[in-house]
């Protein structure tokens, strides 16, 4: 441990990808983003999948551009919408003065990638991941491997106008990839699947996103017979991370070892001024290996935050958002976004994670 109490050593931090390293896949567009991947072990290194996030690079006098993919025609538009008509949300968001829906100023895709030490990009996979059907027009982002015989499965957000959802896709050379639709209907995102099925039933964690806000938004947990129809849906966890003061959601596919699946999960934290984002941080939690919704433990305090300059500057500053972990002896890399804006992976020890865990009481309720 460091001498912050409580926080595991990084042995090496190092920035992966940058949106420098990419070129734009449309014309009028540029990178804004390459972070968020997933990554998993490959032919002797490792496979990633980056969400890269692209946006018009055309100004127009007292206009924003709104990028959409129109799925009719297989290519990039853009919506101009005049300044006053919405409302700046976020650098990521407008909101829609005359109907109050939101819309993205970006579009993400999906890039593979290719590393054979896990620490440095080799090359890139050849053909891009796009957006495709009506359920994607505003863009595919976060997704999350884990893979099944011979076979790489990956969970990935999908935005549109008729919301944000995950959906489920395959593929076992990165080359060619099948799409299976829409797994988590609207909203729900972070959904990440176990490497492993439990008593013959694939597990996911899942975050879905009330509207009707009774609590703010928690980790769930589901299980499934064939990866595309889930049920046996159980709340894991949601006001025990209290450090997380706005919402918490999962992070990396789960990691089997000797005393539980270790995963990571992202927490939002307000920041004390109303004018930023505040900060995303992770912490981890170790959940039964025969009924992983029972929680072994959890670190009582984010065990990652952004350090390195590329975590605390960028298009939304201050982000570490763990999306994989890849097992090295008794190390491990975890590999995240930074900053909404670039890729990094850092490397600790297994045994230094494991201690930051304790076991965990269950939430008190407010009421009823
Ligand atoms: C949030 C952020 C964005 C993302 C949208 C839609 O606003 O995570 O990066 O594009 O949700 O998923």
């Amino acid at each position: 441990m460091s001498s912050e109490e409580g926080i595991p050593r990084r042995i090496l931090t190092r920035c992966l990808l940058r949106p420098s390293d990419v070129p734009s896949q449309f014309e009028g567009f540029e990178v804004i983003g390459t972070f968020n991947p997933a990554a998993i072990e490959f032919d002797d290194g490792v496979a990633l999948l980056v969400r890269v996030a692209e946006r018009p690079t055309e100004a127009r006098e007292g206009h924003i551009a709104l990028p959409h993919w129109d799925w009719r025609r297989g290519c990039m538009a853009i919506d101009w919408r005049r300044t006053d008509e919405v409302e700046l949300v976020d650098p990521r968001i407008v909101r829609l003065r005359h109907n109050g829906h939101v819309r993205l100023t970006f579009i993400s895709w999906l890039l593979v990638a290719f590393s054979r030490d896990g620490l440095s990009i080799d090359r890139f996979g050849e053909v891009p991941l796009l957006p495709a059907t009506p359920y994607e027009a505003f863009g595919i982002e976060d997704p999350r491997l884990a893979k099944f015989g011979d076979r790489f499965y990956f969970t990935y957000v999908a935005v549109s106008e008729h919301g944000v959802v995950t959906a489920l896709a395959s593929t076992d050379d990165f080359q060619s990839f099948q799409r299976y639709g829409i797994i988590f209907c609207p909203e729900n995102k972070d959904v990440v699947l176990f490497p492993e099925t439990i008593d013959g039933e694939y597990v996911a964690l899942h975050r879905p996103n009330p509207n009707t806000y009774f609590c703010p938004p928690e980790i769930w947990i589901a299980r499934s017979r064939d990866l595309l129809h889930w049920g046996g849906h159980e709340r894991l966890l949601g006001r025990e991370a209290a450090w997380a003061t706005i919402k918490i959601g999962g992070g990396t596919p789960p990691v089997r070892t000797g005393r539980g699946w270790l995963s990571l999960f992202h927490g939002h934290i307000a920041s004390e001024r109303t004018t930023d984002l505040g900060q995303y941080a992770a912490a981890t939690m170790l959940l039964n290996l025969d009924d992983p919704r029972r929680i072994a433990g959890l670190s009582p305090q984010p065990v990652m935050r952004a350090e390195a300059d590329f975590e605390r500057s960028g298009f939304l500053p201050n982000i570490v958002f763990p999306t994989a972990l890849v097992g090295r002896g008794d190390e491990l890399d975890v590999y995240y976004g930074a900053a909404d804006t670039a890729i990094g992976v850092a490397r600790y020890s297994l045994d230094e994670l494991l201690a930051t865990v304790r076991p965990s009481s269950p939430a008190a309720t407010d009421g009823g």
